[in-house]
């Protein structure tokens, strides 16, 4: 196994995708899938065009569906939620398809759509996707952060961090053995640093405050919690997340 980890998804390399990706999108994306489908969602759609969600979420039955719209931190008006995991209540969930489009992390799902496996990850399901590459094996793996409009964020480098330091763990290689890039020793290198403090470091990135000042504060608590959730969002078919039997 050969382990990429790129902060962006403008930052993948143009002509290729890996057998196995990873789309993280700690704040908020990644951690709602997983959280939706934990409670019973059919399954989760996912659009970088809002337009496009409506059209293809019209076609489905009014009772079979949820539509899940975000926009710099706030819920897109018509939808019926915004972004926040914490909204993603069996009762509300149970059935149902999530037709979703956020402002980053749908983007990247979509930058590896074409990989033959594509995973969501997040802090809360970290064990279940390392899990899944210990049974699978891919020979070669990206973890993709979405961060925030092309740039760089913290709460996905350090998701980066937990997949990859736990995977040297469990695999007993050395680092160099199992990095693909230089991202890789410092994704690690961060995780180590904070794995005691993951909302510390929340509340310390631009995208946290963000969704501070938007009084997302229980949000944040949410995400930071490593290995809640026994969950694995996988793609089923281009832009289709399942629960992972
Ligand atoms: O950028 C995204 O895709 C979102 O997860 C951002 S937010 O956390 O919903 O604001």
């Amino acid at each position: 196994m050969k382990l990429f980890v790129y902060h962006t998804p403008e930052l993948t390399p143009a002509d290729s995708v890996p057998d196995c990706a990873i789309a993280v999108d700690v704040l908020r994306a990644t951690t709602t899938i997983a959280t939706a489908l934990h409670a019973g969602a059919e399954a989760v759609q996912v659009f970088s065009d809002l337009d496009k969600l409506v059209k293809i979420s019209a076609e489905w039955p009014t009772s079979k569906r949820l539509r899940a719209g975000e926009r710099g931190g706030a819920k897109v008006e018509g939808c019926d939620l915004g972004n926040s995991p914490l909204d993603c209540t069996p009762e509300l969930m149970n059935g149902k398809r999530l037709f979703i489009s956020t402002t980053n992390g749908t983007r990247a799902l979509q930058r590896v759509e074409t990989a033959s496996t594509v995973l969501a990850a997040a802090i809360i399901n970290r064990a279940a996707v390392v899990e899944h590459l210990l049974a699978h094996k891919p020979a070669t793996i990206w973890i993709l952060g979405s961060g925030w409009e092309g740039s760089f964020s913290l709460e996905d480098t350090v998701c980066a961090g937990a997949i990859a330091s736990s995977l040297v763990d469990r695999l007993g290689v050395s680092l160099g053995d199992l990095a693909g890039n230089d991202e890789v020793a410092s994704v690690i290198a961060l995780y180590l640093q904070w794995q005691d403090n993951l909302l510390g470091l929340f509340h310390l990135a631009s995208h946290g405050q963000r969704l501070l000042r938007l009084n997302c504060q229980e949000d944040l608590k949410y995400c930071s919690q490593l290995d809640l959730l026994n969950v694995l969002p996988i793609q089923r078919e281009p832009g289709v997340l399942v629960k992972n039997p």
